[in-house]
């Protein structure tokens, strides 16, 4: 079973104009103790993606375990630390022959069903979400509150992450439902460093 720090910081490509505005993001997450980190690109071609996920490697590779969103095949090209799908993406089976046993496998989940199944795959942690409402993501699956996040804790004993509308204001009340870590992209923006150093230290 692997362990999972609290804070899981998402940096998404759309957040930052530029390939080293973005990179100095994941810098300053890495800089005050952010240990767990996504690269999320839903609008580039793979080359780009590629590219980008490089200067991620690069740069905050050897203090941050690096995990690549949707794309398996990028993550090995990148040489990331992990994977995460969604419910539209490769089954876990398939990623993980293609990542092989080692590589970290996440997997997202929005509903009781969705979770029961994925906890019997070898996904290494699992992710419940939209905990509350979100605008960094296209079609959002419906809110499922902190009760969704309650009873997702007595459906796995995987780590389970909780994802969708966590800030510092409400983070404490998500860890208190039986969540194992948050993940987050809006309330990192406007001040990554003092943002990041807050979520720690509420959530330690
Ligand atoms: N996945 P924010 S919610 C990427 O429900 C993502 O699986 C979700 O961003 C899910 O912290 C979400 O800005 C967006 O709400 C999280």
């Amino acid at each position: 079973m692997i362990l999972l720090p609290r804070l899981y910081a998402i940096v998404d490509s759309s957040c930052r104009g530029s390939t080293r505005d973005l990179v100095a993001f994941a810098e300053d997450l890495a800089s005050v103790g952010c240990t767990l980190l996504q690269y999320r690109n839903k609008s580039g071609n793979a080359l780009v993606t590629l590219q980008q996920a490089q200067q991620f490697k690069k740069h905050v590779g050897h203090t941050v375990r690096l995990i690549m969103n949707d794309r398996t095949d990028l993550c090995l090209a990148a040489d990331f630390d992990g994977v995460h799908v969604g419910q539209e993406d490769l089954s876990p089976e398939s990623v993980r022959k293609i990542i092989g046993p080692d590589r970290w496998l996440g997997l997202s989940t929005h509903n009781p069903e969705q979770l029961c199944d994925a906890d019997l795959t070898s996904a290494d942690y699992l992710a419940i979400g939209p905990v509350f409402a979100t605008s960094s993501k296209d079609k959002p699956d419906p809110v499922v509150g902190l009760e969704g996040v309650r009873r997702a804790r007595k459906l796995t004993r995987k780590p389970l992450v909780a994802i969708g509308g966590i800030t510092r204001g409400n983070a404490a009340s998500v860890m208190d439902a039986g969540a194992d870590c948050i993940a987050v992209i809006s309330d990192l923006l406007l001040e990554p460093r003092k943002s990041a150093e807050e979520f720690l230290r509420i959530l330690r």
